[in-house]
């Protein structure tokens, strides 16, 4: 019906705002916020606007495609696709064993059950390694926190006096809901405060009270500083850390030592504005804190994630309002194993089971037996994404195999042997995992607006197909479970249980059993909520109390069910769960449920800091920040460059005084080189930024077809420009954001 407005959302950051559009035809035709989402309340920004450019474009797949010898794609149905990638996986897997297959992806910013249902393709296919891009962002991050908290903190910045954001631009990048609101509200409210550590004067930075412009690189001292003062000033939480935390003494004795005046001067923060900033996290009541790539994604990363966590734990900003918090989740995204295996060739450490993306390369180009032999890539865009796209696009070519499941024509499809095309994430049943915030949690499954493009299907029907095509199972195995769906939930749970412990085949393959079986039930257009009704169950019988909390009733099983009616029946998005703020402290998963301050490995990496000479090359005498958030970019999602209404090919930003001196203006343009490659780009002069730094926006460099049917790139893709061996030590997470580079105008 024309004119009626349904509940979606925004698949374009990991906040997932709700939203209300309307329809005509296969077209979004109007966008707005939804009111009712409880966890956005109304709330977008300007990207969504245009989501039909990600529905409708000139690069959508339609057919599944199959390289000819030749090199050279060819259509052909799906069930000679299914049987054919059936087939060559299971060659692989025969020839050279299942964990020579890598799983790459299994969702972006708006998507996460196809990677939650090719679970059972990759456990059908004995499938053992696997990465996404949270592996060169998060995963120093998770493994600080994992050692720290054994979970997974979430600011409050709703609530907090101070808020703290370190290389991190919310005003762009967002990553907590409403995030313009909350940082207007705080920038207009005298009694709060917002510190942002970031070398260049962002959106957020100009509402700072106290903006710690930072040398690019050197935030590892400028945090110890930080916490040098909050040691050396007793500006710690003394019973907090006797009560709640083990190992302070270590890390208190580490940062006596910290030399504060040296290590502001090595930041280019001065002292005193580095004291005022800690004096005011230590004398206020609340303090939420979040980092994001500007730390991570630069040199000493995980150490930097653990001096932010120190900043928190040590003032004891947790377990109440305004501070850090640890909430539920419906399904986990990252693994919980404790283990930390290594990768086959490099031994590198995989962290929450992902293998560093940036050494994906490396564990493909060699002649070692165990390198990976092919790779089964879902929802992720590796060759632009991943550091080095040139070694990138070699490492796929010399996999025997490569499946891409994608919406798109992409990068990454371009060099794979099969590509098996999805339903866009308006045209089927979609979630994510990424946590709906606290103390209320929000799940969303959103409702298919149109129904599969002609020629494409949805993830859990595609990976059902492979499971089924793989042999993993038959109808017949499935039987009893249909019979017992179609009798009603009591006895399909029963059943399934039962099926479950006796047979450890079908259990493995869990999600497509659910699918084919309960999700049958539900009909069509529900059935990949069938994984959720496991979720829900979960969920309920590990917070009961918080379920009902948020306003569930019903005694074990019988929670679980309605917790999972009101998510398949309210698309607009359902508080799953409501906590009080103490229960953090019961949800600190450490061996002996206090907070471990202490990380030796890390401590000696902050007592070398001392000993650290600043890198400088003559050659490369700039600092380029390789893929920047902006009011127009959106990781790769939209490929339309006419999304972008300015600024289409996406500008160098560089500072006055460079500018002057390279004879440039805005508009004009440059050739930016590092050692491993080089481009040509437009120029953006900017007052934000410190001399000696420049930035480009990621997402740009995808290919397009132009009116002629000619892809043609439309700015430039940082990854080209980008090496993977400059990496963190520990987890592997790249430098994007401190790439060496040199810059010459072209007249
Ligand atoms: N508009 C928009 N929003 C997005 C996305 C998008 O593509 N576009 N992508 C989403 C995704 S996938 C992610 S992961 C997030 C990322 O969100 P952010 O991490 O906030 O995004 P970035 O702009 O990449 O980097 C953040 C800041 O790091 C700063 N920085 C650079 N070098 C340094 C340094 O050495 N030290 C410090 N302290 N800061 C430094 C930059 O100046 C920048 O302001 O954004 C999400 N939101
Ligand atoms: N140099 C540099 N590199 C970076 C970054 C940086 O700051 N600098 N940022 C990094 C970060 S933080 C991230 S998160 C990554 C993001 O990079 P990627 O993980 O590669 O993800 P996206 O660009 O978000 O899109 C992934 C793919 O999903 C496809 N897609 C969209 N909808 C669907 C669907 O419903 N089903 C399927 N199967 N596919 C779909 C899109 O067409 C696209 O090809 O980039 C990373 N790369
Ligand atoms: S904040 Fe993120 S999810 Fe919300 S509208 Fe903007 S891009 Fe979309
Ligand atoms: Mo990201």
């Amino acid at each position: 019906m024309a004119g009626e407005w349904k509940s979606t959302g925004c698949i374009l950051c990991s906040i997932n705002c709700g939203l209300q559009v309307q329809t005509d035809g296969r077209h979004l035709t109007r966008i707005k916020g939804d009111r009712a989402n409880p966890r956005s309340r109304g709330y977008t920004c300007e990207k969504p606007a245009r989501l039909d450019l990600y529905q409708n474009h000139a690069d959508r797949l339609t057919s599944p495609l199959r390289r000819r010898p030749d090199g050279t794609f060819e259509e052909v149905d799906w069930d000679t696709a299914i049987r054919g990638v059936a087939a060559g996986l299971a060659a692989i897997r025969d020839a050279h064993g299942g964990d020579k297959i890598m799983y790459y992806g299994g969702g972006g910013q708006g998507n996460h059950l196809g990677g939650a249902y090719s679970g059972a393709t990759r456990r059908a296919l004995g499938m053992r390694y696997q990465s996404n891009a949270l592996a060169q962002e998060k995963t120093g991050e998770f493994w600080a926190e994992r050692k720290m908290f054994g979970a997974r903190p979430e600011p409050d910045f709703e609530n907090a006096e101070v808020s703290l954001f370190i290389g991190k631009n919310p005003w762009h990048s967002h990553g907590f809901e409403r995030a313009r609101v909350i940082l207007k509200d705080i920038s207009r409210d005298p009694e709060r405060s917002m510190i942002v550590m970031d070398p260049r004067r962002t959106e957020t930075a100009d509402l700072a009270d106290f903006f710690l412009q930072v040398r690019p690189g050197t935030d590892a001292f400028c945090l110890s500083a930080l916490l040098g003062v909050l040691v050396q000033e007793d500006l710690l939480d003394g019973k907090f850390l006797a009560e709640r935390t083990g190992g302070g003494d270590a890390v208190i004795a580490a940062l006596t030592d910290v030399p504060v005046a040296d290590y502001c001067e090595r930041s280019g923060v001065a002292e005193e504005l580095v004291r005022a900033a800690a004096r005011r996290i230590g004398r206020a009541e609340s303090v939420a804190v979040i980092e994001d790539l500007g730390i991570e994604m630069a040199p000493h990363s995980t150490l930097n994630s653990y001096l932010e966590k120190l900043v928190y734990a040590l003032t004891g900003n947790f377990g109440r309002p305004g501070t850090m918090n640890l909430g539920t989740h419906l399904a986990q995204l990252i693994g919980s194993s404790r283990t930390e295996p290594r990768t086959p060739v490099g031994g590198h450490r995989i962290i929450t089971g992902l293998i560093p993306c940036n050494v994906i390369a490396d564990e493909i180009l060699t002649d070692h037996p165990d390198r990976f032999r092919a790779m089964f890539i879902e929802s992720g865009n590796p060759v632009h994404s991943l550091a080095d796209s040139p070694r990138m696009r070699e490492a796929l070519d010399a996999l025997e195999l490569v499946v891409v499941i994608d919406v798109a024509m992409t990068e990454t499809t371009k060099h794979a042997d099969w590509v098996l095309p999805a339903a866009s994430q308006y045209e089927k049943r979609e979630a994510t995992f990424f946590g709906g915030g606290f103390p209320d949690n929000v799940f969303q499954l959103r409702q298919p607006l149109f129904e599969p493009l002609d020629g494409t299907l949805p993830e859990p029907e595609i990976h059902s197909r492979l499971t089924r095509a793989l042999g993993a199972f038959s109808d017949e195995d499935l039987a009893e479970l249909r019979e017992a769906a179609a009798e009603g939930r009591s006895a399909f749970q029963a059943a399934f249980l039962r099926t479950l412990a006796e047979r450890p085949d079908l259990a493995a393959i869990t999600p497509v059993v659910l699918y084919e079986t309960l999700g049958r039930a539900l009909g069509p257009e529900d059935a990949a909520a069938a994984l959720l009704w496991g979720a829900a169950h979960g969920c309920a019988s590990a917070h009961p109390e918080s379920v009902r909390r948020a306003g569930f009733e019903g005694e074990g099983p019988a929670l679980g069910e309605v917790l999972f009616d009101a998510i398949l029946t309210r698309p607009e998005g359902v508080v799953i769960t409501s906590d009080t703020y103490d229960v953090s402290f019961d949800r600190i998963a450490t061996d002996d449920g206090r907070i471990q301050l202490e990380i030796p490995e890390l401590l000696e990496e902050l007592a070398g800091l001392r000993d650290e000479v600043p890198v400088t090359d003559d050659a490369y005498p700039f600092v380029l920040a390789a893929g920047e958030r902006r009011g127009n970019t959106a990781n790769t999602i939209y490929r339309d460059p006419s999304w972008r209404k300015k600024d289409r090919d996406g500008a160098l930003r560089i500072s006055p005084e460079d500018a002057a001196r390279l004879g440039v203006e805005s508009g004009g343009r440059v050739r930016i080189t590092t050692k491993r490659g080089s481009a040509e780009t437009v120029v953006e002069v900017s007052d934000t930024l410190r001399a000696g730094h420049v930035t480009l926006p990621n997402g740009l460099g995808v290919e397009y077809p132009d009116e002629n049917g000619e892809r043609v790139a439309h700015g430039v893709a940082p990854n080209e420009l980008t090496s993977s061996e400059d990496r963190d030590w520990l987890a592997g997470t790249p430098w994007h954001k401190h790439v060496r580079a040199r810059v010459e105008a072209i007249d």
